[in-house]
């Protein structure tokens, strides 16, 4: 089994961003040699933070699918063609910071409406509408690949038909909309993971089984790639463009404490033990 987790909203509460339910669970997880690998907009940096407090060492996917990160001494996975950053294998699938924001600013001039990006933004702003501390901001605002906007009057679909001729895509998250290259996605991102554990494993192919945790929009293409998909519900149930999708299980509360439920569910059902270390 592998694990593919959204953060905000999934396996953090969307309010507080709190995970406690969700260590007991990743402990198993791991002990049972599962890889959770976190598929999030964060950025590498604050995922980074959240990866020493979680206690992961597994490859991540960050900005959307954006970029994938490695651990250069990891053999459950195998990259054929990789870059290296900052001692880390990594494959791009988007574009630079520097071209999500001169695109933002070209697709605002295009339908005259302006757009207000993270790097708009000031702290105290970003601060009242992501309830982050000064310290999270900054590495939420530490981009590399992507921009997360606020949602604006104009239709989205308009948006998208504009960022799609530019090269461009626009996914909805949980409280922004993020502006980042055509390539990026989350389900090509956990296809990726999937080749590479394939290709460090190849005696195992037949075995591998996906599981994926989401609970907005931008995660679809993610849910979509996994064998169990499951949507974790925000305060009004689960999100309306991910209800009732074929084959989407819905956790049986919200933030952390459903997905910690959720996956509990799952190892049971896979056969994963669940009484390993606490
Ligand atoms: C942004 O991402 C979330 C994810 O769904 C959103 O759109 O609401 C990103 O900018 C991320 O880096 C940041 O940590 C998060 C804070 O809520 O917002
Ligand atoms: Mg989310
Ligand atoms: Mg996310």
């Amino acid at each position: 089994l592998i694990c593919f987790t959204d953060l905000d909203g999934t396996l953090l509460n969307h309010d507080d961003y709190r995970y406690d339910a969700a260590i007991p669970v990743i402990r198993q997880l791991q002990a049972a040699g599962v890889p959770v690998i976190p598929t999030t907009s964060k950025t590498r940096a604050e995922v980074m933070g959240l990866r020493s407090a979680l206690g992961l060492n597994a490859p991540f996917i960050v900005e959307n699918g954006s970029g994938i990160f490695l651990e250069p001494n990891d053999q459950r996975f195998r990259f054929t063609y990789y870059g290296e950053v900052d001692g880390f294998k990594t494959m791009q699938l988007g574009v630079s910071y520097a071209e999500a924001r001169a695109g933002l600013k070209a697709i605002a001039q295009l339908i005259g409406e302006p757009l207000s990006g993270f790097n708009d933004m000031t702290l105290a702003e970003l601060q009242a509408s992501t309830n982050l501390s000064f310290k999270d901001l900054q590495l939420a605002c530490n981009r590399e690949f992507s921009e997360p906007f606020l949602r604006p009057q104009t239709a989205l679909d308009q948006l998208e038909t504009i960022a799609r001729r530019k090269r461009f895509k626009i996914l909805v998250g949980n409280r922004f909309c993020h502006l980042l290259g055509a390539g990026a996605s989350k389900g090509e991102a956990v296809n990726l993971i999937k080749q590479a554990w394939c290709e460090a494993n190849p005696d195992r192919v037949g075995d591998v089984l996906t599981l994926g945790l989401g609970d907005s929009p931008n995660d679809i293409s993610m849910l979509d790639a996994v064998d169990i998909p499951i949507v974790v519900p925000g305060v009004n149930g689960a999100h309306p463009e991910l209800r009732g999708r074929a084959g989407y299980q819905i956790a049986p509360a919200m933030g952390c404490q459903g997905w910690a439920a959720a996956v509990t569910k799952v190892m049971q059902e896979v056969g994963v033990p669940v009484k390993l270390a606490v």
